[in-house]
């Protein structure tokens, strides 16, 4: 296996993004728990992502949901961003809660609607020029119910014309990171429903138009990792919307369903060279912590990728590759288990140390005093949206 010393330097570096509205309360359509002190602005959303890179220092960017973090001055916010040492990442886009989008947004059989939405979409891009963020994240929740309710085919044609447009007002530095899921709000018919969808997309429009894996949106059993690598070799990987489900999307911590299938994703990751930061693959999380604590379930989080990160890392590929090459299965197989299989723990807490951070993130939130000064200090946190 490869010695943990060669790899430091890289999990040092490592940056996944948290979601702002992982903060916020949130819930299912059954019910929204409130939490104390939950941020009730769009700043405090920043500085509770700021506590999270604070403590683990691999998290210095915080993506931002418009309108759930509408703000008269962007500009502003981002300087507020870089005050409390993190970064405005990646804006996503909703064109999914109004009355109007009952029946769709971009693929609406009504073009007002249509308009209105793609409105939205070109003014998420303003927001990118104030904040300086390179990405959009682009997701639908349309889609149809019952079978003949709109034209399948129309709507993809609706679908493409406002992904050209939104493609057009694009700068020379930034770029739209599609997003497919399965079902859901929509259960006939989605209109992005798979990666092939996205990439078809996306590859028509051209290099900046990208996919975004969201680890939540598949069908039970698919294999991602096999995505990943598809997507890396055709350099279409745009990003990770990493969370885990047990059943449908339930946006749960990444790594807590299966670890395993963490592991495998950033084995291929790394073995395509997505995790090369010239490869501009964004690794954010896109979660919601309903039931427990929200920046220590982000801290959580982002150690379940740096783990997996870690191990994967240490496959020896030359082992690996002469295994693979002589046919040897259980040797091949065991290259990557050994791996997965060693506890990464101690040398990520010895990185730490290294680098002047608390080896034990957790523990050190906790003995902050944070939790309790902002329950203290807001009332009234509100809800992050109808979830993630
Ligand atoms: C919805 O299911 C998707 O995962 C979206 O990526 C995301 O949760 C939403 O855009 C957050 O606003
Ligand atoms: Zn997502
Ligand atoms: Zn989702």
């Amino acid at each position: 296996m490869t010695e943990f010393s060669a790899v430091k330097e890289s999990l040092a570096h490592q940056a996944i993004e948290l979601p702002s509205w992982a903060f916020g309360n949130s819930g299912t359509r059954f019910k929204v728990f409130g939490q104390p002190g939950v941020p009730r602005t769009p700043e405090e959303k920043i500085a509770d992502a700021a506590q999270v890179h604070r403590y683990t220092g691999i998290a210095p960017t915080v993506a931002l949901h418009i309108p759930w973090d509408a703000v008269d001055d962007y500009a502003k916010l981002a300087e507020y961003a870089a005050e409390q040492g993190v970064r405005v990442g990646a804006i996503n886009s909703n064109v999914f809660q109004d009355d109007d989008y009952r029946l769709g947004s971009v693929t609406n059989p009504d073009p007002a609607v249509r308009r209105k939405a793609l409105d939205h979409l070109l003014a998420c891009v303003d927001v990118m020029d104030a904040t300086g963020s390179r990405d959009l994240k682009l997701w639908f929740s349309d889609g149809t119910n019952y079978p003949g309710q709109d034209d399948i085919r129309a709507r993809q044609d609706r679908l493409a014309e406002a992904l050209e447009a939104v493609y057009a007002r694009l700068g020379d530095d930034q770029r739209f990171l599609l997003e497919y899921k399965l079902f859901e709000p929509a259960f006939y018919t989605t209109d992005l429903p798979d990666w092939g969808t996205a990439y078809a997309h996306c590859l028509k429009l051209g290099d900046k138009a990208q996919v975004v894996v969201d680890t939540g949106h598949h069908a039970p059993g698919t294999n991602i990792e096999f995505i990943v690598a598809f997507l890396l070799r055709e350099n279409k990987l745009g990003g990770f919307d990493f969370n885990s489900r047990f059943y449908a999307d339930d946006d749960l911590m990444v790594g807590s369903a299966d670890p395993f299938q963490l592991f495998r994703i950033m084995y291929e990751v790394v073995r395509g060279g997505g995790y090369d930061p010239a490869a501009g693959v964004a690794f954010m999380l896109d979660q919601c912590h309903n039931i427990e604590p929200k920046i220590p379930g982000q801290i959580r989080s982002v150690l379940n990728v740096q783990e997996a990160t870690a191990k994967a890392l240490l496959v020896d590929a030359d082992a690996l590759a002469s295994a693979q090459a002589a046919g040897d299965v259980l040797g091949a197989n065991a290259a990557l288990m050994d791996a997965y299989n060693t506890d990464v723990r101690p040398m990520l807490a010895e990185l730490r140390a290294e680098q002047g951070l608390d080896p034990d993130p957790m523990a050190a939130f906790a003995r902050s005093g944070y939790t309790e000064r902002v329950a203290a200090e807001r009332v009234g946190g509100r809800q992050a949206g109808w979830g993630a």
